[in-house]
C-alpha cells in the first residue's frame, strides 16, 4: 500500500506509513500463526501476573519475542512499548506499541476470539495500527488519514444513531472494586441498548466496532497496547474515539462508536460517575 501520506512533523521527514504497515502486518501474521500453532500443539505453560484473572502463557511471551526481533531487525533505532517487556527506548521517534496476545483467558479455553495487535506511533501521534485475528484469518489495519481495511476491504462504522437500537461491546476490568462498579453501570445500560457483548479482546471489539459488528463500545481500565491499534482503526472507519469527558481516550475509559452513539452512552457513563462521587 502507498498512501502517500506525510507522518506528522517532528523536524526530519518520517518513514513510510506504507512501508511501516506492511511491516507490522508481516510481524502480526508471524505472531499469529504462531499462536494458532501452540494452540493445537497441546498443554500450555500458565502463569497468573498481577491477580489470578491475570493470565500469561509462553505463547504470549513467543509471540512478543518474535514480534519485536522483527520490527527492529528491520528498524533497530525504534522504541517499543510491549506487554510482556515493556518499554524499550529508541532513538528515531517511531514507537511500535505491541500486544502479542489480546484476549488471553480465550486463547487458553480455545475460544476463538484473541488477536495480535500491533501500533506504531510517531513523535507521540498514532500513525498505523494492524490486529491480525488469526482464527479467523482476519487483518485489520489503517494508516492515519488513509481509512480502515479488514483484509484490503474499506469498513464504515455502524449507521445506527439510537441507543437502543444498538449492540454495544465491553468489557470487564481484573480489579474487583472497579467490576462492582461496571457491574452496576450494565445493570443500568442493560435496557437502554438492544443488547450487550463482553468479547474478551478489546483490541477485537475496536475492529469490529469499525466493522459496524459492534455498534460501540467502553471499556475502563486499558493498557495502551490493548487499545493503541484499534483505536485508530475505528477511527479511521469513522468511529468517534473519546475517554471520559470526551477529550483523547485513556487507560481509565476509551468509547468508540457512530458520533451519536458515543454521545448517548457517554452521558450515560458520566450520570453513574455523578452518582458514584456523590
Ligand atoms: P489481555 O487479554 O491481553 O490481557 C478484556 O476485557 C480485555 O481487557 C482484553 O483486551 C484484556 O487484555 C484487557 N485487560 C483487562 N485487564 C487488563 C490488565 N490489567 N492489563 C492489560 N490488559 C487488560
Ligand atoms: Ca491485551
Amino acid at each position: 500500500m502507498n498512501t502517500g501520506m506525510a507522518l506528522p512533523a517532528s523536524g526530519a521527514a518520517g518513514p513510510d506509513p506504507g512501508e511501516l504497515c506492511r511491516l507490522a502486518e508481516a510481524a502480526a501474521h508471524e505472531a499469529g500463526e504462531l499462536l494458532l500453532r501452540g494452540l493445537v500443539g497441546g498443554a500450555l505453560a500458565i502463569s497468573t501476573k498481577s491477580s489470578a484473572r491475570d493470565l500469561v502463557t509462553d505463547l504470549d511471551r513467543a509471540s512478543e519475542a518474535l514480534i519485536v526481533r522483527r520490527l527492529l531487525a528491520a528498524r533497530p533505532d525504534d522504541g517499543v512499548l510491549a506487554e510482556e517487556t515493556g518499554e524499550q527506548p529508541g532513538p528515531s521517534g517511531l514507537r511500535w506499541i505491541v500486544d502479542p496476545l489480546d484476549g488471553t483467558g480465550n486463547y487458553l479455553r480455545g475460544t476463538p476470539m484473541y488477536a495480535v495487535s500491533v501500533a506504531a506511533e510517531w513523535w507521540g501521534e498514532p500513525v498505523l495500527g494492524v490486529v491480525y485475528d488469526p482464527s479467523r484469518r482476519e487483518t485489520f489495519t489503517a494508516v492515519r488519514g488513509s481509512g480502515a481495511y479488514l483484509n484490503g476491504t474499506p469498513l464504515s462504522v455502524s449507521r445506527r444513531t439510537a441507543l437502543g437500537e444498538a449492540l454495544l461491546g465491553t468489557g470487564f476490568s481484573r480489579d474487583p472494586r472497579i467490576r462492582t462498579e461496571q457491574a452496576t453501570t450494565l445493570g443500568r445500560l442493560v435496557n437502554l441498548v438492544q443488547d450487550i457483548r463482553h468479547s474478551g479482546s478489546a483490541a477485537l471489539d475496536l475492529c469490529w466496532v469499525a466493522a459496524g459488528r459492534l455498534d460501540v463500545y467502553y471499556e475502563a481500565d486499558l493498557r495502551q497496547w490493548d487499545r493503541a491499534a484499534g483505536e485508530l482503526i475505528a477511527a479511521e472507519a469513522g468511529a468517534r474515539v473519546c475517554g471520559p469527558h470526551g477529550g483523547p481516550a485513556t487507560d481509565d475509559l476509551v468509547l468508540a462508536g457512530p458520533p451519536a452513539l458515543v454521545e448517548d452512552l457517554r452521558a450515560v457513563l458520566a450520570h453513574d460517575e455523578t452518582r458514584t462521587a456523590s
